[in-house]
């Protein structure tokens, strides 16, 4: 046990969050690096000029965080543009790297705090609460690698989804009958493209209810389930955290019977409005009402469903009953004047407040372990609580059985209930590059479990940003390409090259027993599949700044293609490298490259795989599936 590389310190009267797993004695005085000042809520540091900063998870920048403010602040945020600061979770977890020495820090508040990382100035690093409640962690480590170690003993072991769970999954939000997802699984077994997961979006709920299937579009569908399964597909439908309100609704009935949904301060029920129109929303603050919600997962896995992918967790509000009523009520006060400049923008203030607003988070209240707590208190613990519900009732409901899980909002701690994907991202080449700079900071977090919706959800995907985006989504355990309703339709059969998508969905699964390994050996020695170049190179400096290659596992390191209308990219090799330009599992060149700068060629139905030295890369014969892949029949390339 690490215990002697973390000193935990304790400000105010924090909360217990259930980030952290191991007991540890709290340490007096200042912590190191910072400096504490409860008056203006802030911790602050000096910050040469050398120091880099990794960590805070899932957000939008660079590895490197320096230089902009991040806050953590769970939110439905669809626009992942650099000017903005939150995303759906809120990892406070992080290392700053002077190079000389390196220290990882983890706030553990379930609050809003905000990470002023040489943003307001450039000299400091100051980070900012509401409540100065909160314990801190400082880890030491040698090095980078040795304190994510560390910090990921002090939060537990990361969650393992079943081994099918790496296979390819095809989404897409209109998806609205069983036909829909029959038209999919023909379509790909058509081109021979494998496939594991056909996903299941709001539609198939009827009135968006959750644990709820239309029995119209969706008739027998135990057997409808079984029928997939036979073509070797898993369905993996999605739960949201709003429950309508609906008389005859059991869940609806039963929580506001048992009182498990969040109350305002007059002990109503919070009405809140999303997909299902009127929702009240589940209390997952309180195991009891935890385990309640978890037990709902069994109407469906007792239909045969083995997969889930929570939604909405943030908790998304497209209003609450009180806020459109202000809303309406201050509208109505200005159609009577004439509308001018500032009152023509107070109204479209006005339309923009409704969605998400911060005054509707101190609405409503928790029952958390039995003390009441203000949501916005504990706003990022809340998509964290909607998955532990369910993590904790699958080991009651298939003790002995692996259930993919997956969330959209999450906290650190949620990593062993579940994975995420990152939400709703754009079909953007820069959010191509977005998703490879994503998944180190997240599997820092300890969240290993991870991807990006390959394609891009919102706007329209090409079919060479496609190519390029599974070019790169190969190797990220989650590999799911799904898209939004509206949006020009993305799954591989819609384009044209049908034959080199086949050829990199088949060098996907040809890599499973790779991915697989260092997956699960990441998760038992809490180290990270995916790694920026200097975690490994600490003696060549020229890696600090390379942001666009990863290290994946132990074995090999990727330089994805995401530009437009490129046919190679520069790389920069620390060692010398074999590189493999890969137009299948089994067509492919190879070239051993000393180590420095490269230009290399890569069309755009070429995946570019470097072979680390002394190492080896396995490669199994694809299959339609995961379940027929064979993990022992394995080639080398070494
Ligand atoms: O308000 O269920 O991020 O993946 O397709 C949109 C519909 C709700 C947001 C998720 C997205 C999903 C969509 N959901």
């Amino acid at each position: 046990m690490a215990t002697e590389n973390i000193r935990k310190y304790k400000f105010g009267n924090p909360l217990n969050t259930g980030a952290v797993v191991m007991e540890i004695a709290e340490s007096t005085g200042n912590p190191e690096g910072f400096l504490a000042n409860p008056k203006s809520k802030e911790l602050q540091a000096d910050f040469s000029k050398d120091a880099f900063v990794y960590g805070l998870g899932e957000t939008i920048r660079g590895i490197n965080k320096r230089g902009w403010l991040y806050r953590s602040n769970n939110a439905d945020e669809p626009h992942h543009e650099e000017g903005k600061n939150s995303l759906y979770a809120s990892h406070n977890f992080f290392i700053v790297d002077d190079t000389e020495t390196c220290t990882g820090y983890f706030i553990d508040h379930p609050g809003f705090v905000e990470f002023d990382i040489g943003y307001t100035d450039k000299d400091l690093f100051t980070i900012r609460f509401n409540d100065f409640d909160f314990y801190l962690y400082v880890i030491s480590g040698k090095e980078p690698k040795e304190i994510v170690k560390n910090f990921r003993e002090l939060v537990g072991k990361s969650y393992i989804p079943p081994v099918w769970a790496f296979g390819y999954g095809q989404s897409r939000w209109g998806y609205k009958t069983a036909d829909d997802i029959r038209t999919v699984r023909d379509r790909y077994k058509e081109l021979g493209i494998p496939l594991d997961m056909i996903y299941m979006d709001i539609d198939y709920m009827q009135d968006y209810k959750d644990f709820t299937v239309n029995p119209e579009r969706f008739p027998d569908f135990e057997n409808f389930v079984k029928e997939m399964k036979k073509d070797g597909i898993r369905l993996i439908p999605i739960i949201d955290a709003g429950v309508k309100i609906q008389d005859g609704y059991d869940v609806y009935e039963e929580g506001v019977k048992e009182g498990f949904f969040c109350k305002k301060e007059d002990g109503k029920e919070l009405v809140a409005a999303v997909w299902p129109g009127k929702v009240h929303f589940p209390d997952f603050l309180n195991p009891k009402a935890r385990e309640w919600f978890g037990d709902k997962y069994k109407v469906l896995t007792d239909a045969g469903i083995e997969g889930f992918w929570n939604d909405m967790n943030e908790p998304a509000i497209f209003y609450t009953e009180e806020h459109l009523k202000e809303v309406f009520d201050n509208i109505h006060e200005l159609e009577n004047k004439e509308l001018d400049i500032s009152g023509f923008f107070e109204f479209t203030g006005l339309i923009n407040s409704i969605a998400n607003n911060p005054e509707d988070y101190r609405r409503f209240f928790h029952d958390f372990d039995g003390v009441k707590v203000r949501h916005d208190k504990v706003h990022n613990l809340y998509g964290f609580y909607m998955t532990r519900a369910a993590g904790e009732a699958f080991e009651r409901i298939a003790p002995n059985k692996k259930i993919l899980m997956f969330s959209r909002a999450s906290y650190v701690g949620m990593h062993r209930y579940g994975g995420v994907w990152t939400g709703d991202n754009m079909s953007w080449w820069s959010h191509l590059l977005l998703n490879i700079k994503q998944m180190p900071s997240l599997n820092m977090a300890g969240f290993i479990y991870i991807g990006a919706d390959t394609g891009g959800f919102g706007g329209n995907c090409t079919e060479d940003l496609m190519m390029r985006w599974l070019e790169f989504s190969i190797f990220t355990p989650l590999f799911r390409n799904h898209s939004a309703l509206g949006t020009r339709e993305q799954e591989l059969y819609q384009f044209k090259d049908s034959e080199s998508f086949k050829n990199i969905v088949e060098l996907r699964y040809a890599l499973i027993p790779y991915i697989y390994r260092e997956f699960t050996k990441a998760v038992e020695n809490n180290t990270m599949y995916f790694r920026p170049l200097y975690f490994d190179y600490r003696s060549d400096k020229r890696c600090r700044e390379i942001e666009d290659q990863l290290l994946v596992g132990d074995s090999l390191m990727i330089a994805p293609v995401y530009e437009q209308n490129r046919t190679g990219r520069y790389v920069y090799l620390p060692e010398d490298m074999k590189m493999l330009r890969m137009r299948s599992y089994k067509d492919y060149d190879e070239e051993v490259l000393s180590e420095g700068d490269h230009y290399v060629k890569a069309e755009l139905n070429e995946t570019l795989i470097f072979i680390r030295q002394g190492q080896k890369l396995p490669l199994a014969k694809p299959a339609r599936c995961v379940d027929e892949l064979d993990f022992d029949d394995l080639s080398y390339i070494s």
